[in-house]
């Protein structure tokens, strides 16, 4: 067997960083593994295709298996090979010995004819127990052990109780496959080399659906399209080693000791946001591998992984000690600086800025020369900045984006940073603030795509202004004059819409104080400026937030017609609008507040707002608004 000796000394000399991009050590130094006979006591069952489905293994008397369609046979890797085309396979019966359910191990040579369907099968007992077989639609195989996993599968992806390859197997050369499951991981082995490895705690389930060699006889119409040969089942899982055996080598030599292949699994779900599963394989390496050095990336991974769950699940008096604690003891591992940036980064997003900038510094400090040393430079003063702007110190941040500028002046998300503290004030009604930070990107970024975005803000910043100090006179010529000026601005109909936003805001929170003449006033404003867009810009989502405000307007002055109107223009020229449902509802009421008023007689309101409902169901049955429209159709529908 291959020792991990070769890191060791890597590590010692302080080189450890080649084994982080899991890359190969070509030549003398590769990693093998010795063939070992597998038990033959193990062997359940095993169909060589020597013209027939024969089972060989002869541990048991065992009837052959039985073929259906035609299939034919051919040259394979191991004498004949039996040769699909997709419509035939084996029936291999359902023996009491096929439901193994603590261990299992399932191998197979296989050639692709064409993968022409979904989970095309090598071997399976139907879906609910085991499959061997292309991954969904993918180019790569998967093994899967039903009852594995505790969680559900969502329909799309990766099956949580599969192990999923990544090599491709499309290619009409011969491969070999073999899925394991030893009681707590699964693994799948692609021409002996370990692609993909999963917990699984529980046990695999018992089916009463037959063994098919190249078909699932749960789900029909997965017939394999190719060549299989030498099909084994084994009551127990095999080892590497085992499986080189089963290929017929005497040894298969690696590229990476198994320790850094599984690491690199690991990252893979860590990449496909599949956090468990990642931090399930690096279990592994610590329980198999604890001696590698990839044991203490697994470590560092699971440390890091924890921290961010407490960030997330908000329970940040724990944070520090365990940050503090991850320091000490991983305070010279080359993923220490990573780990630390994505937990700042998590802080940050957690509005924790505090924390992050400190997190950032602490980088900064004691890895000056690491990548993400350089990352934090940028990132801890952006973090200040919002810290200031988060704890109201507002007269600080103009100095502090000045220091951010001179320390990081050549970084190009500069610009963009800055930009986003203007929306951060502007969000907190920070008029005057975010107009200098906007300003200071229309001038010193000229350039930058953020200058055109932060031009068109500068005098929206004004509006918002006069509107907030209730001195409002000017703001529907200053909405004139923006409009004016900006006409080809892309940013223009979103800003022009805030200020008609604004008022519609405004209008809330006056009716919510039962002022219901200011509230009245600030909707036929918030009307004045849909209607400016609606009338004067140039049609985009934003127009169909400006029909919806207007439609809401024209409702609640009681023109019930005209809001029907204007919600009817913005489903047939928006029909994918996110609120789509919400519009079908309040039209439907429009609809049965005229025949309240006599302007619409009863059968006319109640048939029309009787299609509009139903069209709500059948568009939207999941919307909020889909049970008040259904309880209003349960009464007013008689079949
Ligand atoms: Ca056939
Ligand atoms: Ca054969």
């Amino acid at each position: 067997m291959w020792k991990d000796t070769s890191f060791r000394l890597l590590i010692l000399f302080g080189l450890p960083l080649c084994c982080l991009t899991g890359k190969v050590f070509a030549g003398g130094t590769g990693q093998s593994v010795v063939a070992v006979a597998p038990k033959s006591v193990g062997l359940v069952a095993q169909y060589k295709l020597e013209g027939n489905a024969a089972d060989t293994s002869g541990v048991q008397p065992a009837p052959a298996g039985i073929l259906v369609g035609s299939p034919t046979y051919d040259a394979g890797p191991s004498g004949q090979a039996i040769c699909f085309d997709g419509d035939d396979y084996v029936n291999c019966g359902n023996r009491s010995s096929f439901n193994l359910t603590s261990q299992l191990t399932v191998t197979a040579w296989i050639k692709v004819n064409k993968f022409d369907k979904e989970y095309q099968t090598i071997i399976s007992k139907g879906d609910n127990s085991w499959r061997l077989a292309r991954a969904g639609k993918s180019n790569s195989i998967e093994f899967a052990c039903n009852g594995t996993a505790a969680a559900k599968w969502n329909g799309t992806g990766e099956v949580p109780w599969a192990v999923v390859g990544t090599t491709s197997v499309s290619d009409g050369k011969w491969h070999h496959i073999a899925g394991v499951f030893d009681g707590s991981t699964l693994y799948l082995y692609i021409n002996g080399v370990l692609e993909a490895a999963k917990s699984g705690a529980n046990s695999v389930s018992i089916s009463n659906h037959n063994v098919l060699i190249g078909a699932n006889a749960q789900v029909p119409g997965r017939d394999w399209n190719g060549l299989i040969d030498d099909v084994r089942i084994y009551d127990y899982a095999l080892s590497q080693a085992e499986i080189a055996s089963v290929m017929g080598k005497s040894q298969i030599n690696l590229l990476e000791p198994v320790s850094a292949t599984l690491f690199n699994i690991a990252k893979r779900y860590d990449k496909a946001k599949k956090f468990e599963e990642a931090k399930g394989v690096c279990q592994l390496i610590l329980q198999r591998h604890p001696d590698s050095p990839y044991a203490g990336n697994a470590q560092l991974y699971i440390s890091k992984r924890d921290i961010l769950s407490l960030i997330e699940s908000k329970k940040y008096t724990e944070v520090q000690p365990a940050l503090d604690k991850m320091m000490v003891d991983f305070a010279n591992h080359p993923d220490l600086p990573e780990a630390l940036y994505s937990i700042a980064g998590r802080h940050s997003r957690a509005r924790k800025f505090e924390e992050a900038e400190g997190i950032y510094r602490d980088i900064i400090q004691r890895f000056p020369n690491d990548p993400y040393a350089v990352k934090a430079k940028l990132n801890a003063p952006k973090i200040h900045v919002y810290y200031l702007i988060a704890s109201g110190n507002y007269g600080e941040v103009q100095p502090a984006i000045d220091k951010l500028v001179a320390d990081c002046m050549y970084n190009p998300d500069v610009p963009g940073i800055i930009y986003w503290f203007g929306k951060e004030l502007e969000a907190l009604k920070r008029y005057e603030d975010a107009k200098s930070v906007y300003q200071r990107v229309a001038r010193d970024y000229f350039d930058n795509p953020h200058a055109p975005k932060a031009d068109v803000r500068i005098p929206k910043m004004d509006i918002l202004a006069l509107i907030e100090s209730g001195n409002d006179s000017a703001v529907q010529t200053g909405v004139d004059s923006l409009i004016a000026n900006f006409r080809d601005n892309p940013d223009l109909a979103e800003s022009v819409f805030n200020i008609g936003e604004e008022y519609y805001n405004q209008a809330a929170s006056y009716e919510a104080q039962n002022l219901n003449v200011e509230a009245g006033d600030c909707l036929r404003k918030a009307l004045v400026v849909c209607e400016k867009m609606i009338t004067q810009l140039p049609k985009s989502i934003a127009t169909a937030w400006a029909y919806n405000c207007a439609a809401d307007c024209y409702s609640r002055f009681g023109q019930r017609k005209k809001a029907i109107e204007y919600y009817q223009v913005l489903l047939d020229g928006w029909p994918d609008y996110e609120f789509a449902w919400n519009a079908l509802l309040l039209m439907g009421r429009a609809y049965q507040d005229l025949k309240e008023q006599g302007e619409l007689s009863e059968s006319e309101a109640d048939t029309r707002t009787m299609e509009i409902y139903q069209q709500l169901l059948s568009k939207y049955p999941d919307s909020k608004a889909a049970p008040i429209a259904k309880r209003w159709l349960s009464r007013h529908v008689t079949n």
